[in-house]
């Protein structure tokens, strides 16, 4: 663990909105008279009906629930555009900058952003999509995805993004899932100057579900597509003949406004739902105090709008604070390495936010595809989606930031809405690695795998004592599983999956899933799915997938792999396999490494023991630990010596 602290810098110490006495102050007073200071915080908002109650929530089995603010009424798109209107309607909502920089970027005021979103509602609203219906958004990194997104939160309609980067058969189970009648999608996807075949993939996806009755096909490349007659319709000639007049829909502050799905530890992914009130005060609140945001600066995010971090991070925290936020389609090294920095001289971003992932395979690059762009238009750096890596963290801060940039090191989760854990860059002195402190009214704890609380400095698992209003509120058609998977490990309080450890100062570090789940350059994985999938192929009998430490992307996937008694394993059923995977999960979730093994490691109830197959995986074989409860311990000496490059 790196030691070095870095002060909170003078200038920030004195301007920030939250400065070191202040968030003391402000986060006793979020727990110990939480009542009155959401009540003031939830006045960010616009609310149509106040609410009178505020937190309503129990972790207990016997009177589980969480409501926030149950009884107010408000429209998220009406916070994130019609409020700005009078004030700021000619200022620039959001810059589009595309994957190739030969191409023209867009400025979008929210003006004209309110205008086709009202448009776009109204297209939904002709196609039958009422409020509660669910609507399935498969875009690439475009304006269109966030109009499609606020339009669909305008008419109190429930969105679920699916990343760009999913297979077609990913696409399909999450269409199937939450019922969607309706998607919406482009023609193709454009990254790092290849085509993604986004139409196509939703042909293939839908050829098996004939209850979507509508397809929106946005035209993003003017690559050819096959168009269903009525079912599918043309994004921008349908959209020129509605109105851009759309009453927002009054919603509960209880309603549902999206859905998203995320990899666990078991079955197949889970529909994370996300509410009205809560959700918005969270990410509007944490994207404020977070990146110490004022109206008229430049920020970019450049997570995926597939991810939560898109949602919460690029479109409704920074809309409904008046931001102008940078979209950006490309990718970090396209078409070459200095892309991040180039766009940020260009746009003159003042906020950058990125994952470790990108910022590892750029270091790896050298330093001069940095030094070479300005970049003085930076104030703030965050990072998010896995633990930064000091040596990672310090060359951020040193030579993209050139040291005068603090780092917010933002812990959270799908699950948890927007930001739990991270410095505020007025009031925390940073330490590399650390995402520091609780967000206002947040507890953590940390306890021992039998659940006993540990006090002071120590390492244990990562829980949540009590509920903040940007909580998930169940997984989709399953409230049983919210509360298995998450309420049930540690009785009453709300288990992270996360390993932590909290030092002297009372800092969080957060080390990594302690579940079956890797994070594979920032994007989530249940072991079990990339399992399931490898399986489902005709020569596969068996499979056990873990983690293994991976220079750039974190974790990488490795497979353990046991084919059918007359299959000759060989190189050649190792490419088939990867193509399988990536075929049936996507490209994020091929694996790194498939051993073929002729026994996996099971105890003599026939559980696999996945402790030795994580040993292996992170190349820490020096001791297996106990291995006489296994029903043949020298399948685990095979495994050893057939390592490839073991
Ligand atoms: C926002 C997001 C959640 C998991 C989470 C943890 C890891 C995210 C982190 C971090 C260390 C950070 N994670 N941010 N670990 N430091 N700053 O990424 O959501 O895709 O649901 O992933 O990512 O392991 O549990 P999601």
């Amino acid at each position: 663990m790196s030691e070095a602290v870095y002060p909170v810098p003078e200038e920030w110490a004195r301007t920030a909105l939250v400065d070191e006495a202040r968030y003391a102050e402000m986060y006793r007073r979020s727990v110990e008279d939480s009542d009155a200071f959401w009540r003031e915080e939830a006045a960010r908002l616009d609310w149509i009906k106040p609410f009178t109650t505020v937190q309503e929530t129990s972790f207990d089995e016997a009177d589980f629930g969480i409501r926030w603010f149950g009884d107010g009424t408000l429209n998220l798109a009406a916070n994130a555009l019609d409020r700005h209107l009078a004030e700021r309607g000619d200022t620039v909502a959001i810059i589009w900058e595309p994957d190739s920089p030969d191409e023209p970027a867009r400025r979008i005021t929210y003006r004209e952003l309110h205008a086709d979103v009202c448009r776009f509602a109204n297209l939904l609203k002709a196609r039958g999509v009422r409020k509660g219906d669910r609507v399935t958004i498969y875009l690439p990194m475009v304006p269109e995805a966030a109009v499609a997104m606020l339009a669909c939160a305008r008419i109190g309609a429930i969105h679920s993004v699916v990343f760009g980067g999913f297979s077609p058969d990913s696409l399909a189970s999450r269409i199937e899932d939450c019922d969607s009648t309706v998607v919406l999608t482009a023609d193709e996807g454009l990254r790092g100057g290849k085509a993604v075949p986004l139409k196509a993939n939703v042909d293939v996806a839908l050829a098996k579900l004939p209850s979507v009755h509508t397809v929106v096909v946005l035209k993003r490349t003017g690559g050819a597509v096959t168009m269903q007659d009525g079912r599918d319709i043309d994004w921008h000639q349908d959209v020129s003949a509605q109105s851009d007049d759309c009453t927002a829909e009054e919603m509960g502050a209880e309603d549902p406004l999206f859905i998203l799905y995320t990899s666990g530890s078991t079955g197949k992914p889970k529909g994370v739902l996300h509410t009205t009130g809560g959700y918005g005060l969270w990410a509007s609140m944490t994207h404020r105090y977070v990146f110490d945001y004022r109206p008229g600066q430049i920020y970019w995010c450049t997570a995926d709008v597939g991810w939560v971090t898109g949602h919460s991070y690029i479109v409704y925290g920074p809309l409904m604070n008046g931001a102008t936020t940078l979209m950006f389609e490309g990718v970090p090294n396209y078409p070459d390495p200095s892309r991040f920095w180039q766009v940020i001289d260009k746009h003159q971003v003042e906020i950058f936010y990125t994952a470790p992932t990108a910022l590892r395979a750029l270091m790896r690059e050298g330093d001069d595809y940095v030094t070479r762009t300005s970049r003085k238009s930076l104030r703030l750096l965050g990072s998010v989606g896995e633990p930064i890596n000091p040596e990672a963290w310090e060359w951020y801060h040193r030579v993209v930031g050139e040291r005068r940039c603090p780092i917010v090191d933002t812990w959270w989760q799908t699950e948890t809405g927007a930001t739990l854990i991270s410095p505020l860059p007025g009031a925390t002195p940073l330490k590399p690695g650390s995402a520091s402190k609780p967000m206002f009214g947040v507890k953590p704890m940390l306890v021992t795998s039998e659940g006993v609380p540990i006090e002071g400095a120590g390492e244990g698992c990562l829980v949540i004592t009590d509920s903040w209003p940007g909580q998930m509120r169940t997984v989709w058609g399953d409230h049983e599983r919210f509360f298995q998977t998450y309420f049930s490990t540690f009785k009453g309080l709300y288990f992270t999956g996360d390993g932590c450890r909290r030092d002297e100062d009372g800092y969080y570090w957060i080390t990594g899933r302690i579940d079956d789940v890797i994070n594979v350059s920032g994007h989530r994985m249940g072991t079990a799915e990339i399992e399931s999938a490898l399986v489902a192929h005709a020569k596969v009998a068996e499979a056990a997938v873990v983690g293994m430490p991976h220079a750039i992307k974190g974790q990488g996937i490795y497979a353990f792999v046991t084919t059918n008694a007359d299959v000759h394993p060989d190189d050649a059923l190792r490419k088939e396999l990867v193509q399988w995977v990536r075929q049936e999960i996507g490209p994020i979730a091929t694996p790194d490494v498939i051993q073929f093994a002729p026994g996996l490691p099971k105890t003599r109830s026939g559980k696999i023991m996945r402790r030795i197959l994580r040993k292996i995986g992170e190349n820490d074989v020096g001791n297996l630990g106990d291995t006489s409860t296994l029903a043949d311990p020298g399948v685990v000496d095979h495994l050893l010596e057939n390592r490839p490059g073991g």
